[in-house]
């Protein structure tokens, strides 16, 4: 049974424009997180702000034992430093394209409220900081120049705005402020759009105060006016939500917005969670630090095979998997991040068809690793490898598609591919072995490229 709802979706599920397809054939994606925050890159006067844990873009909240007395009005004041002598976003983005991301997203605002652009509707913006240049506009124009899509980062929830409430407004006075909050929101969103007209997209935060939740109305017209402004925009679901307050997806469970969004440091396991939407999943290096983090010791940070595993995870459930940068108060980034995005790069060199433009198999899952597919061409991509050097394809017995050849992504070598029907549940799948040499050493995951082809009798060896 269907609820009425009145701030439904606007865009239906699954939109087949070409924009909406590029963003399916992304795969790999960046975000940057910068911003007043990496000035003091989680740390107050050499001390951690937040033991065992990240205080980093949220350090304005978290005191810890070293921080100024009025540590909210010393971070506030931060802009006054804000003068990023080793910018270079041409660098960043030749970063970006050597380690395989297609798209990337950028923090124009956080939850601090800096504007990392000049903007005509607040003073607090990157005009009143020593660097007086547009940072928003030099990442734009470096990272299309690179082929790479750009996507906008934008907090609607700000802490230190006087116009701004956490509770939705109940007198007046604070319905004449919050409705200034919105008219200012929507300015500064129509106002990114006109400055940066090649944008693709924009990736919402904020939106989880009672304030936003009740302006449905206000929220679900300025989605439409975003759209009119420039058409082929893509939203996430994190923006907005229907009058009975259910965000990301409506009161029937309609997605809202062009994908989901919720996957923020956490994946899904298992197709069937995404009903056919689609998703990006966000990811830090550390445990929730986004914004620069000077001193990694005593974190567990993910390691290129963690976050591997996780791209491919992603991928093979029709995900874009975007992994977070937080470049340091000067614009450099962490090192610990450049050493990252080599290694990812040169895996995605030797292994990026498996990711760009790959799609979901549907196969039973395999204990090896993740399946994508590409048109008749399967692939494999191994992180746990077999001791007996066999990687065992199940293949449902209707299929009309069976791996007929393989090889291994970066090795010429044609692989041999026996059908074995060993009888674990032959009712349903039948199974095709694909032989890994015994002499092929690899330090990391590799992909088993297979081509798919008609099924021979069950009794033929292939
Ligand atoms: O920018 C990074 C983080 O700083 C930002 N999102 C990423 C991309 C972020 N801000 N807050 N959070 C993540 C987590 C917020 C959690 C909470 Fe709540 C907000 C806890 C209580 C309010 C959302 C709403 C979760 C529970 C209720």
């Amino acid at each position: 049974e269907r609820k009425e709802v009145k701030y439904g979706p606007i865009t239906p599920k699954n939109r087949t424009d070409a924009n909406m397809e590029a963003f399916r054939n992304y795969g790999l994606g960046q975000f940057i997180h910068w911003g007043l925050y990496a000035i003091p890159g989680n740390e107050w006067e050499g001390v951690s702000a937040r033991k065992g844990a990240a205080a980093s873009e949220w350090i304005r909240t978290w005191s810890g034992p070293n921080a100024p007395k009025n540590w909210k009005e010393t971070y506030d004041n931060l802009y006054k430093q804000f003068d990023p002598k080793s910018f270079d976003a041409k660098a960043w983005a030749k970063q970006a394209k050597d380690m395989g991301a297609k798209y990337m997203i950028f923090t124009t605002k956080h939850h601090d409220g800096f504007a990392l652009w000049p903007t005509q509707y607040s003073d607090y913006d990157i005009m009143a900081s020593p660097y007086k240049k547009d940072i928003v506009k030099e990442v734009v124009d470096a990272y299309t120049a690179e082929g790479i899509d750009v996507y906008l980062y934008f907090s609607v929830l700000e802490w230190n705005n006087p116009d701004y409430l956490t509770k939705a407004p109940v007198t007046a006075e604070e319905k004449a402020k919050y409705n200034k909050f919105l008219q200012y929101t929507k300015n500064q969103l129509m106002e990114l759009l006109t400055n940066y007209p090649q944008i693709k997209g924009f990736w919402f935060d904020g939106t989880w105060d009672q304030s936003w939740v009740q302006s449905y109305d206000f929220t679900y017209n300025l989605e439409k006016e975003l759209r009119e402004k420039h058409p082929g925009l893509i939203i996430g679901s994190r923006f907005r939500n229907d009058e009975f307050g259910k965000r990301h997806f409506d009161s029937n469970g309609d997605i809202l917005g062009d994908y989901e969004q919720g996957w923020e440091r956490k994946l899904p396991q298992a197709y069937e969670w995404l009903d056919g939407n689609d998703w990006d999943a966000v990811m830090t290096i550390p445990p929730n630090g986004w914004g620069y983090m000077k001193d990694w010791s005593g974190l567990y940070t993910k390691t290129t095979d963690d976050l591997l595993d996780m791209l491919m995870q992603s991928v093979s459930l029709n995900g874009n998997f975007v992994l977070n940068f937080g470049p340091d108060g000067q614009g450099k980034m962490h090192p610990g991040e450049d050493k990252i995005a080599k290694e990812l790069g040169a895996w995605m060199k030797v292994n990026g068809e498996a990711v760009h433009g790959a799609r979901h198999a549907d196969l039973p899952v395999s204990k090896l690793g993740y399946y994508t597919e590409k048109g008749n061409t399967l692939y494999l991509s191994v992180f746990n490898r077999p001791v007996n050097n066999i990687a065992r394809i199940a293949v449902p017995k209707k299929s009309n598609r069976v791996p007929v050849s393989a090889q291994i992504l970066g090795n010429k070598a044609q692989l041999k591919v026996v059908h074995s029907d060993i009888g674990l549940d032959l009712d349903k799948n039948t199974y095709y072995d694909v032989i890994i040499p015994k002499g092929y050493k690899s330090h990391r995951a590799f992909v088993i490229k297979m081509e798919l082809g008609e099924p021979r009798k069950a009794t033929d060896n292939l």
